[in-house]
């Protein structure tokens, strides 16, 4: 519920699938989301950052029998390791929702009154061919045969994932999704940022544009989902289920005043941020069920590309896979780079629109070059220096340095603004070349302006301090912008320089401002925040 008068911001990662462990790629999409959720709230948004699970559908099914497990015990068990990756990657999510809650059976089962009372349902049977692990129907003309090479000779394969499709012939309802091709491609026309970037959009237009056939969105072959309340032998399609989620976790379908005055003011989403694997159901499916049944569209779907790991000898990315021994776990990233090293590596040297090669010597680039050598340098050079010629506390000033001109003001007017075109965009990496500016200027200012020569001149103190006071502002400005990246880090480097007050705060521009570094306070010069590495791959 609207605690304030701030404007709602509202960002969704997908659900994720409980059969699979979280692994790099869910990471990388749920950090996506932090990283914005943490910068919007600094720009003084009521932000909801939703995460979840998605725990129906027949591979569940199957993989809690191979288990020896219930559906719900096996989903329960999956859980944790979810919550717990989160936890340690600092994922900052408002809400986690599972769909074997009560809240998302209350709102499927409302949307499907909502929707047999719309006319886009009719009841029919299915046959053709779904993948259970991806939980899609294909048709005839889309599945690819038999490969004598696989020994799967005789089999129909996914055209998505290449795995043996199950032959389904069973009783359903259909969602009359042919109605829409129209609707869907005014949508498009209208609101061309739709889908982001925009080379995902010319491939959902021409998707849509090729026609589009009705959708099967019951089961009857098997019973872990929500049943229909009107036609109790059928369980909802897993991903009918899925994608309401998103309304679910903001009162769709609760009843009562409270959802009712939650629902207004956080629906529509402004953003989805998905994967490109999952793109169709969110820009075509989920866009015609919401105007099927009268509900307003969301902002953007954000869809983003594939990490690939690049094969260090070929110097060529290929798919990261357990079958090919290339697979990476969180934890080997995090081993090397650190909790913030592992987000500042994925978020601005990934661009998120396009598929990302990631290697470990790269990863030990980056961070050396821009976490050690220039933030990490920065940030001990001026607390360091301050201590040393300040007695332990920054320069006693009186407030005229900060109208002074100097390089580093001049880099400072007006960050915020220029930061912010790239953030709002999900821009991260021309977002983190904005911040990289002032942070190798104010390396650059260093040796320019050489503060140990100055302090050896008793006559230049207030030369001396000013030099001081603009390195400190230039990292506490810095310190703000780098904060939905590395928040932990940020947040220390506040509370250093005796500024712990400013880490919530929800007015960027106002905190990027030239001039407000405290004077004459206690400095903690503190460990180093990035030590360098070895290069010892
Ligand atoms: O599709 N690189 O769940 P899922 C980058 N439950 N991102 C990757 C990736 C990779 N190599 N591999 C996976 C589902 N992802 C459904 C979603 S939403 C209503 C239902 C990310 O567990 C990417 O975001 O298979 C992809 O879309 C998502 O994980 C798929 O997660």
């Amino acid at each position: 519920m609207p605690t304030t008068d701030k404007p709602s911001f509202f960002i969704t990662t997908p659900i994720y699938y409980v059969n699979a462990k979280p692994h790099l790629g869910t990471a990388y999409s749920t950090i996506l989301c932090d990283v914005q959720a943490r910068y919007r709230r600094a720009r003084g948004f009521d932000v909801k950052f939703l995460t979840g699970m998605d725990e129906h559908g027949e591979k569940v099914e199957e993989a809690a029998r191979e288990h020896g497990m219930t559906p719900q015990e096996w989903c329960d068990n999956q859980v944790p390791f979810f919550e717990e990756l989160w936890r340690t990657l600092e994922i900052s999510n408002d809400d986690f929702i599972r769909t074997t809650e009560p809240r998302q059976v209350r709102a499927v089962q409302y949307l499907w009154e909502r929707m047999r009372e719309s006319g886009y349902l009719y009841k029919g049977s299915y046959d053709g061919w779904y993948c259970v692990p991806e939980e899609t129907y294909f048709t005839e003309s889309q599945v690819c045969k038999s490969d004598e090479e696989n020994h799967t000779e005789g089999r129909h394969l996914c055209p998505d994932c290449g795995r043996p499709l199950e032959r389904v012939q069973e009783e359903s309802w259909f969602f009359r999704l042919s109605a829409f091709q129209d609707r869907l491609l005014a949508l498009y026309d209208e609101h061309p940022d739709f889908v982001m970037p925009d080379f995902r959009m010319r491939e959902v237009r021409s998707f849509v544009e090729g026609g589009l056939t009705d959708l099967s969105v019951s089961r009857t072959s098997f019973d872990w989902g929500i049943k229909l309340p009107f036609d109790e032998r059928h369980v909802t399609y897993v991903w009918f289920d899925a994608l309401l989620n998103y309304m679910t976790a903001v009162g769709y379908g609760q009843g009562g005043d409270e959802a009712a005055a939650e629902l207004a003011f956080r629906w529509p989403a402004q953003y989805h941020v998905v994967g490109k694997d999952i793109i169709r159901f969110h820009c075509v499916i989920w866009p015609a069920m919401l105007m099927a049944v009268g509900e307003a569209l969301p902002g953007h779907v954000f869809a983003h590309g594939f990490l690939m790991v690049k094969n260090e000898e070929t110097g060529q990315g290929e798919k990261m896979s357990k079958s090919r021994g290339n697979a990476i776990a969180p934890q080997d990233v995090i081993d090397l780079l650190g909790v913030e090293g592992y987000r500042y590596y994925f978020m601005t040297d990934v661009v998120p629109g396009e598929d990302g090669a990631i290697s470990f010597s790269r990863m030990e680039q980056v961070y050396n070059a821009d976490l050690a050598n220039s933030w990490g340098n920065l940030v001990s050079r001026a607390l360091n220096m301050s201590a040393k010629y300040f007695g332990g506390r920054t320069p006693a000033f009186d407030g005229g340095w900060a109208v002074r001109e100097n390089p580093l003001r001049a880099i400072a007017e007006g960050i915020a603004g220029r930061y912010a075109a790239h953030m709002d965009k999900m821009e991260y990496v021309g977002a983190r070349d904005v911040v990289m500016e002032l942070v190798h200027a104010a390396n650059h200012y260093v040796e320019d302006s050489t503060p140990w020569a100055v302090a050896k001149d008793p006559t230049r103190v207030g030369e001396l301090s000013d030099i001081i006071c603009n390195l400190l502002e230039s990292i506490r400005i810095s310190a703000h912008l780098l904060a939905p990246f590395m928040p932990e880090t940020s947040a220390e480097v506040l509370r250093r320089m005796d500024l712990a007050a400013e880490v919530d705060s929800d007015d960027l521009a106002a905190a990027c401002a030239w001039g407000q570094i405290k004077g004459g306070v206690e400095v903690t010069k503190g460990a180093a925040l990035f030590p360098r590495l070895g290069g010892k791959r």
